[in-house]
This record gives structure tokens, C-alpha cells and sequence, in this order.
């Protein structure tokens, strides 16, 4: 068992040096972290634009997602598999999950909800079929061929390896100019390739997007990155998908002055503490385990490639357990962090429900789809964040092992017992004005009353209660009854 230096003294410290901690890299302005009071964005994976756009105006909204992350929406092979849609033919908005003006109407209706919208940019590469052929919207491709977009002279051939594939992750060059599974390479060195993406950034921006996902920023140098944001119309919301692997050359923290980094290093980590170490442990989580500053790391407890390949991480399928560490990452006040949204599989390439055609479905939560952003405790757990936005950590406590509690200076607390058994009759000091809080783990606050149990803070900031085994007690002032 790995065993962590306990700097619950520093924590407060930690976190705000990290929140002050200056960007390095010279860049355009970074539009790092996503702005606005509520920053927690749903990532509803591969659901199609109308679904998007009505869970926006029911849950998105109401619950306080500041942000939704949406699928790549450019044409694409054809498929069932899920990842066609990571493989573009042209950029035409029109894909197995809408059409260019369902793309627009679930903008705009997100927007009214009050969400603003995030897309999986797709900007490294193109398709990975060696015969070519008709891509979603009908547009014909061959592999090094996009006609009207590119020419075999804008990709890469590294020559290396027999089939210009990455084989080593060692080697920055092969990293970034080979190809990532077959895909072919984009030359983003060029400034016609830069031009033709950016047009594709700035034509979503023209409908209103919020912000970028950069698939596989790690195959692309960080400066074709800048250079490619230095062409777009408008300031936006990035965040490069850069997976840290130990002892790779291409590192994370060469990207942060484009904007925010995915810090994969966060859910692995936060599933080991909850499968084999201990909740105790993350009471100097983030930072001060090696991860990424705050102010420009982007976590999530698993993502769609996470919860299939590389392992190691919570998912849907763990149920209670992952629900708390979706509530602690919520809780906690490092990075913006996104909740993941699934559907249910078993075979690993398998697409989503979708019709004879291909085509995406509309979502049915529980049905066929995970929905894990409307579990409960996860969407309640929204508020909590949005209610202790900007406040420190204080009052941490923990028992040594799998129970631990803490307070978000004078707005919330939040206290975990991952123990196999109840803790009873105990009394947790909060700090909170007295008063009577829903307990959001267990009970849904709405327009004054809560549908769960009730908790009580005294004149001095204190309350008993009992806490199951694999359980929680989350109190904020956003869901005070008095
Ligand atoms: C599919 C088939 C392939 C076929 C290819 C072309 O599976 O067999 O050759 O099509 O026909 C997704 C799927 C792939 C799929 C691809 C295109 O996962 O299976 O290929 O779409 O349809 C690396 C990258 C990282 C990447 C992961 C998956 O660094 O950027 O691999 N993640 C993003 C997306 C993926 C997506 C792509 C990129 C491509 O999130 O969903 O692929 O657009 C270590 C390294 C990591 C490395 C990891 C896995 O951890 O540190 O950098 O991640 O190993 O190799
Ligand atoms: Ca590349």
C-alpha cells in the first residue's frame, strides 16, 4: 500500500498557490478554465443534438451545469462503432447524430437553458480507411484524398515502422508525426492545414459554441496548437486531451498556455485511494500529488476512453462507489471537472442505440444509457459546486483510514464514510451559520423544501448525524431551509 505524506497544514496554501500559479508557456491569451459561476460541464457522450438540446432545458440547466461537452459533429465514416465519429471525411456539421441545423437549434436551446456548449474538435488527423468511400453526409474520400479540403501533400508519411503508424511513445517526432492508429496525420506545421481547421473552429463558433475539446493534442506540437487558436474569431474555452504517460517525452504541461489540460492522472488516482489505499490520503489531492496547476486542469473521474481502455478507473459500474467519487471530485476544489455521461456496453467498438441506419437514437435514461449525469447524488452535488464556488478548504478531519470530512470555507461540507461499517452519534464541526440544511446526498432541494433528511447545524457550527457504511452527508448554503 502506497503510503502519502499527510500536509493537511498546507492544503489551504497548496490550492492557492496553485489557483495563483502564473502560465509559463508565451501563447496567445488562454481562455483557461471555463468562466462564468457554473463551471461543471456534462459530458454527454455521443448523444444526438435534439437529446442534447432537451436535457439542456430539464436537467442541465435546472440542475446547474454551467457547460455541456458534445461529440464531434463533423461527417464521418460510416459505422455502428462509436468511433466513427473520431475519423472525419469532411466538415460539414451533419453526422450520425444531426443535422447542421439540429447542431444550431441545440445551441441555441442550451443557451436559453443557460449552458454553454463545448465540442469534440477532431483537428489531428482524418480518416484511417485504407479503401476510401462515402463518408456520412456522402462527401467520397480515400484515405490521403478529402476533396475540396485536403491533398496528399497536407499529411504526414514518417515513414517509420513499416506503415507510418506510432509505435513508440518514446520518440516525441514519431508521437507527432506519425499516425495515431492508421489516422491520417494532418501536416498542422502548415499554415493551409492550420487555415482549413481553423475555418472548421471559426464556422462552429459562428453558431455558437463555447469552447474545444482537442482530441489528441499530444500528436500535435502545443505551437501548430496556439497557431491554429491564433486564427480563430473569437476568444473560446479550450481543453487538450494530452494523456500523461510516465516517461513519455510529450508532456501535459507543455500545453497549458493554450488553456486547460485533462489530468488523466486524477482518476486513476482517485480509483486506487477508493479501491486499495485510503480516503485519508486526499487531503492534499491534486497538486500536491504531481498533478497539473489547478487553474488549468480539467478532471473528470473517467472518460469514454478511460472507462473501456486504459482501466484502472471508476465507472458507472462500480454504482454507489462511483457516485462518491463523482461527489467528492465535486466537493473538492481543484480543477473543472466534468461528469461523464454513458451508455451501456459490453462489446468495446459498440455505438449507441441507434436505428437501422446508424443513426443515434434519441436518449432514454436507464434504457440502453447510463445517464450518470441525473444520478442523484451526482447532479445534487452540481449545486454544492456552484454554492461553494471560490471557497478555501477548512475543518478537514479524518479517522485515519476511509472516513474523512471537510468544510468549504462558510458555504458547505461534505463528509464521506467509505468504511465497511456506520459511523453513529458522531458530530461533524462545519463552521456553517446555524441552521437547516438538506442533506443533498440523500434529498433534492427544490423552491425551499428537501426530499431527503434534514440536518441541523447549532449556533456553533455542529451537527450529529449517522453515516452508513459507503456513504455520505453533503450540506450547502444553497440548500439552507432556514
Ligand atoms: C479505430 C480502430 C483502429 C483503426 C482506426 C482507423 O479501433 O483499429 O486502426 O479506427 O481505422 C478512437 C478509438 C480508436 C479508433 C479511433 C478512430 O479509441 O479505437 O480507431 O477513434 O476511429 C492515445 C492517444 C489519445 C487517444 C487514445 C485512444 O494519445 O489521443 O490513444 N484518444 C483520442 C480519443 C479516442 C480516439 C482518438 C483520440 C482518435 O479520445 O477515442 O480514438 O481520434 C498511452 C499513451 C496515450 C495513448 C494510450 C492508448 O496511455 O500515453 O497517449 O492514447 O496509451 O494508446
Ligand atoms: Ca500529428
Amino acid at each position: 500500500m502506497l503510503r502519502r505524506r499527510r500536509r493537511s497544514a498546507l492544503l489551504a496554501v497548496g490550492l492557492l498557490a496553485g489557483l495563483l500559479a502564473p502560465v509559463t508557456v508565451a501563447a496567445p491569451p488562454a481562455t483557461a478554465t471555463p468562466s462564468g459561476s457554473k463551471k461543471v460541464i456534462a459530458n454527454l457522450w455521443e448523444w444526438n443534438w435534439p437529446s442534447v438540446a432537451s436535457e439542456c432545458t430539464t436537467v442541465l440547466g435546472p440542475k446547474g451545469y454551467g457547460y455541456v461537452q458534445v461529440s464531434p459533429p463533423q461527417e464521418h465514416v460510416r459505422g455502428n462503432q462509436w468511433w466513427v465519429a473520431y475519423q472525419p471525411v469532411s466538415y460539414r456539421i451533419e453526422s450520425r447524430k444531426g443535422t447542421r441545423a439540429q447542431f444550431q437549434s441545440m445551441v441555441n436551446t442550451c443557451h436559453a437553458a443557460g449552458v454553454k456548449v463545448i465540442v469534440d474538435a477532431v483537428i489531428n488527423h482524418m480518416s484511417g480507411q485504407d479503401a476510401g468511400g462515402t463518408g456520412w453526409a456522402g462527401s467520397s474520400y480515400q484515405h490521403y484524398t478529402y476533396p475540396g479540403n485536403y491533398q496528399s501533400q497536407d499529411f504526414h508519411y514518417c515513414g517509420r515502422n513499416g506503415n507510418n503508424d506510432i509505435a513508440n511513445y518514446g520518440d516525441r517526432y514519431e508521437v507527432q508525426n506519425c499516425e495515431l492508429v492508421n489516422l491520417a496525420d494532418l501536416k498542422t506545421e502548415s499554415d493551409y492545414v492550420r487555415t482549413r481547421l481553423a475555418t472548421y473552429l471559426n464556422d462552429l463558433l459562428s453558431l455558437g459554441v463555447d469552447g474545444f475539446r482537442m482530441d489528441a493534442s499530444k500528436h500535435m506540437p502545443a505551437a501548430d496548437i496556439a497557431a491554429i487558436k491564433g486564427k480563430l474569431s473569437r476568444s473560446t474555452y479550450i481543453v487538450q486531451e494530452v494523456i500523461y504517460g510516465a516517461g513519455e517525452p510529450v508532456l501535459p504541461t507543455e500545453y497549458t498556455g493554450n488553456g486547460d489540460v485533462h489530468e488523466f492522472r486524477y482518476g486513476k488516482d482517485l480509483a486506487r485511494v477508493f479501491r486499495s489505499e485510503r480516503l485519508a490520503y486526499l487531503s492534499n489531492f491534486g497538486e500536491g500529488w504531481g498533478h497539473l496547476p489547478s487553474n488549468v486542469s480539467s478532471v473528470f473521474v473517467d472518460n469514454h476512453d478511460t472507462q473501456r481502455d486504459v482501466g484502472g478507473v471508476l465507472t458507472y459500474r462500480d454504482r454507489g462507489i462511483y457516485a462518491l467519487a463523482n461527489a467528492f471530485m465535486l466537493a473538492w476544489p481543484y480543477g473543472s471537472p466534468t461528469v461523464m455521461s454513458s451508455y451501456t456496453y459490453t462489446n468495446r467498438d459498440a455505438g449507441p442505440p441507434s436505428d437501422g441506419n446508424n443513426k443515434t437514437l434519441n436518449t432514454t435514461c436507464y434504457s440502453g444509457w447510463e445517464c450518470e449525469h441525473r444520478w442523484p447524488v451526482i447532479a445534487n452535488m452540481v449545486g454544492f459546486r456552484n454554492a461553494t464556488e471560490g471557497a478555501g478548504v477548512s475543518n478537514w478531519w479524518d479517522n485515519g483510514y476511509q472516513h474523512i470530512a471537510f468544510s468549504r470555507t462558510g458555504k458547505g461540507f461534505i463528509t464521506i464514510n467509505d468504511e465497511d461499517f456506520a459511523v453513529n452519534g458522531r458530530s461533524y464541526y462545519t463552521g456553517l451559520p446555524a441552521g437547516r440544511y438538506c442533506d443533498v446526498i440523500h434529498g433534492t432541494y427544490d423552491n425551499g423544501s428537501c426530499s431527503g433528511p434534514v440536518i441541523t447545524v447549532d449556533a456553533n457550527g455542529w451537527f450529529a448525524a449517522n453515516v452508513p457504511a459507503h456513504d455520505a452527508i453533503a450540506i450547502h448554503v444553497g440548500a439552507r431551509l432556514s
